[in-house]
């Protein structure tokens, strides 16, 4: 069954990307369409708008809705645009942006900033940097205490990767941002780099 968790993050992905990737008319709509029900009908705890749905069509909606979802994935990732890592979805519109706008952008999708927490993480985080050839701000930003980097919910790093003599800033670049090897560097917050997401 999708979960409204589940739901949420797709539509993050496809609303995230539509303006890149849409071309043409989109395909027939083979869902049924929900009719508004007359007023005076609405029960109690209805959604107006919305046909009641016995279990049958509910198990049908939800197989149709995820055979295109599996078409949607195919096709982004045919595009390089998304990249999947243990239960997470990446994905880049392709544009930059400073950190600032990077976090606000994400948001916007439903999403967040790419944030690393394991090593496939950064590789798929690292194949749109690869790709767009464009260094990436990461969901990563110095504490009060200088030297010492968490992730922006203020919890500890517990997986790094940082490039060899790094962190060096010492309070001086306090955002983080991942090099073409995949490595992280910290570095000041207002460069105009690859905006990653994750959903
Ligand atoms: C150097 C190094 C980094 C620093 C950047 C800033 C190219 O790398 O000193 O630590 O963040 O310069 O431009
Ligand atoms: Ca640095």
């Amino acid at each position: 069954m999708l979960s409204p968790q589940l739901v949420h993050k797709i539509l993050g992905v496809v609303f995230f990307l539509l303006p890149c990737c849409v071309q043409g008319k989109p395909a027939g709509n083979s869902l049924p369409s929900f009719s508004r029900l007359p007023e005076e009908k609405v029960e109690e705890g209805v959604v107006p708008g919305f046909k009641l749905l016995d279990d049958k069509e509910m198990e049908d909606i939800v197989r149709q809705l995820n055979r295109q979802i599996s078409r949607l994935e195919g096709v982004f990732h045919l595009q390089h645009v998304i990249t999947a890592a243990g239960g997470k979805i990446f994905a880049t519109s392709g544009k930059r942006a400073d950190f600032q706008t990077t976090r606000k952008t994400c948001k916007k999708a439903g999403g967040s900033i790419a944030t690393p927490r394991n090593a496939s993480e950064n590789d798929a985080i690292l194949h749109f940097v690869k790709r767009f050839g464009t260094y990436a701000y990461l969901g990563i930003r110095e504490s009060l205490i200088p030297t010492k980097f968490q992730f922006l919910d203020g919890t500890p790093l517990s997986y790094t990767r940082w490039h060899s003599r790094e962190p060096a800033g010492r309070g001086e670049e306090e955002c983080v941002e991942m090099y073409t090897d995949g490595t992280w560097n910290d570095r000041k917050c207002y460069k105009n780099h690859l905006i990653v997401c994750q959903f």
